[in-house]
């Protein structure tokens, strides 16, 4: 398993410092490779500075995650000013770069801030269009990397543009591009009231699981909990599918450790990560895969008593 973590988790407890967080990082045990913030991870050091830290501490950059600020908080690829929205395409093109330039492959875009509040307020439509030909924009412009769409259903907005994972297949689709996939996040799949594993399993299933975002929550709101520690039956399920997709991306730690020690909490993740895929392991991919075949409810349910043996 490839495993990264937010580098935010860090960053209050090193005065901001990008290079000291990333050194804590590499301390930690499993962790080996991070994913960044662009721009917001860039403001002090350079490109190179972060990939000379990165050499030093012996991580690796799994991708870039774009940070859309102030600027385009009624909208980003979306935005019905197209002059913000070539600013926030040009942002993406420079993530691009950044990112290539990092031996990254994953460009991770959440559109935290197309979408809408009101009834009236948005031509849907040509929002949706706008979007989609910035994505095929950008897509061409960095056909060497996977450009991943991040979908939350709310928060930034009352209502995102691209909400759920049906929307951000559809996206994905009418994209058609090679290179263009979905990267599911635990708690906003919980947001939606999707059942992750199934969320996960549909764009696994189409070869378009680009990254994954774990952590835990109760489902109303980002919560960013601790892996497993809510709904662990469902992340085993998600675990199941991503053992039986054979997924090879980076599992990135979502979470938000506000009260809690970062590197205790990081830690805590990685525990529970190894605890969830060797359970798995012990129920065995083909037994697993037997019970559901059976659809049976009951059968089902035993997997949760040989998962407390
Ligand atoms: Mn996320």
């Amino acid at each position: 398993m490839k495993l990264a973590t937010r580098i935010n988790s860090i960053l209050p407890t090193v005065n901001g410092d990008i290079t000291s967080a990333l050194r804590k990082v590499s301390e930690i045990e499993g962790i080996t490779c991070v994913d960044l913030n662009y721009p917001e991870h860039f403001s002090t050091y350079s490109i190179s500075e972060v990939k000379e830290t990165l050499k030093e501490a012996n991580l690796e950059v799994n991708g870039l995650a774009l940070r859309f600020r102030s600027h385009f908080i009624n909208g980003e690829l979306g935005n019905n000013d197209k002059g913000i929205a070539e600013d926030a395409f040009a942002l993406c093109k420079e993530a691009a770069d950044a990112c290539r330039d990092l031996g990254g492959k994953v460009i991770t875009l959440w559109l935290g801030f197309d979408g809408f509040d009101y009834p009236f307020q948005v031509d849907y439509q040509k929002a949706w269009n706008q979007v989609k030909e910035y994505v095929t924009a950008l897509a061409d412009y960095a056909p060497d990397l996977q450009i991943s769409i991040e979908y939350k259903p709310y928060q930034e907005r009352s209502y995102a543009l691209i909400d759920s994972i049906g929307l951000t297949l559809l996206m994905v689709s009418e994209v058609n591009r090679e290179n263009v996939g979905v990267t599911v996040d635990y708690c906003h799949m919980l947001m939606k009231r999707e059942n992750p594993a199934y969320g996960l399993s549909l764009a696994a299933d189409k070869g378009k699981l680009y990254g994954v975002h774990l952590n835990d929550g109760y489902g109303t709101h980002d919560d960013g909990l601790m892996v497993g520690t809510v709904s662990l039956m469902q992340t085993l399920e998600f675990m199941y599918y991503l053992k039986k997709y054979d997924y090879n991306g980076a599992i990135y730690f979502d979470t938000f450790p506000i009260r809690e020690e970062p590197l205790a909490e990081i830690r805590q993740n990685v525990k529970a990560i190894n605890k969830i895929n060797s359970l798995v392991d012990e129920l065995g991919l083909e037994n697993i895969q037997e019970i559901i075949s059976k659809n049976d409810a009951i059968a089902a349910n035993e997997l949760f008593f040989q998962c407390l043996k």
